[in-house]
C-alpha cells in the first residue's frame, strides 16, 4: 500500500513539477521600442489607437537607458484618449515590469494594465486628483474602476519609475513595487509596496493594454515592457511532496 502511494505520490509530483517547470520558461512580452521608426505607433505586433488630437508614438529624445527609444502618450483631451495594446500566450502567474514617467502633473498618465478572461487587472498610475486621486502622486487603480490605493508614493515630473506586477491568477493573489529610479537608472531605495489581497476574477492573463484617460489626459513615456511568467506556487508543492516522499523513504 505504501509503495503504491509513493508511486502515486511521485507520478503526480513529478507532473506538477514538469507543468509548472514548463511555465517558468519563456518571456512572453519583451520590448524596448529602440528598433521602431520614430514618429509613428509602435507596429504590429502592437495595437493602436489614436482618438483626435492624440497621439501614441515612437520618440527619441526621451528613452531609458543610455540611448534609445520610448513611446509618447500624448493626450491633452477629455472624451478622447489613445491607445497600445498586444496579446500573449494565456499565463496565469504573471510578472510585469516596465518604466514610465510623467511630464505633466495635470494629467493621469499612461494606464499599464494586464488583460485576461475576467477583464483589467489592478494596475498603478499618475494622479491629477480627480475622481479621489491624490495629484503629484502614483495611485493603485481598482479593477472594476476607481482610485483604491491614491497615496502610493510621491513623484516627480521628467522621472522614471519603474512598475513591477506580480500576479497568480491561480490564487488570485500579487502584489505591485515602485520604485523611483535615478539618473544612472538605478532604483532609488526600497520601492513602493502595495499588496491586492484576493478578489479579483482573471483565471489568466493574455494581453497587455496602456492607454490614456478619457478624461484627464496625458503628457509621459512607457520603456522596458517586460513579460514573463513566474515561477508558479505549484511547484513549490511538488518540490514538498517530493521532500515528503524522500523522507519516507
Ligand atoms: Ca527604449
Ligand atoms: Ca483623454
Amino acid at each position: 500500500m505504501i509503495g503504491r502511494s509513493v508511486i502515486a505520490m511521485s507520478a503526480f509530483a513529478a507532473g506538477l513539477f514538469f507543468v509548472c517547470t514548463l511555465n517558468t520558461y519563456g518571456v512572453v512580452l519583451q520590448d524596448n521600442f529602440d528598433a521602431y521608426t520614430t514618429g509613428f505607433p509602435p507596429p504590429a505586433p502592437w495595437n493602436h489607437r489614436e482618438d483626435s488630437g492624440t497621439t501614441v508614438e515612437v520618440d527619441d529624445t526621451v528613452f531609458f537607458g543610455p540611448s534609445g527609444k520610448s513611446v509618447h502618450f500624448y493626450d491633452p483631451g477629455s472624451g478622447v484618449k489613445t491607445e497600445l495594446s498586444r496579446g500573449f500566450s494565456q499565463t496565469s502567474n504573471i510578472v510585469l515590469e516596465y518604466y514610465m514617467r510623467s511630464d505633466n502633473q495635470d494629467y493621469e498618465g499612461m494606464f499599464v494594465v494586464l488583460n485576461g478572461d475576467g477583464g483589467s487587472d489592478y494596475l498603478v498610475n499618475f494622479s491629477n486628483g480627480a475622481f479621489g486621486g491624490m495629484k503629484g502622486y502614483i495611485g493603485g487603480w481598482g479593477a472594476n474602476g476607481g482610485w483604491v490605493k491614491p497615496d502610493l508614493l510621491a513623484y516627480k515630473t521628467n522621472t522614471w519609475y519603474k512598475v513591477r506586477r506580480e500576479l497568480d491568477c491561480t490564487t488570485d493573489t500579487g502584489r505591485f513595487y515602485v520604485w523611483e529610479v535615478d539618473e544612472q537608472h538605478n532604483p532609488i531605495g526600497s520601492p513602493a509596496e502595495w499588496e491586492i489581497g484576493s478578489n479579483y476574477v482573471n483565471t489568466y492573463i493574455d494581453g497587455v493594454f496602456a492607454w490614456s484617460s478619457g478624461s484627464q489626459g496625458a503628457d509621459g513615456y512607457i520603456d522596458e515592457i517586460y513579460i514573463v511568467p513566474e515561477p508558479c506556487s505549484l511547484s513549490l508543492l511538488a518540490l514538498g511532496c517530493m521532500a515528503l516522499i524522500r523522507r519516507r523513504r
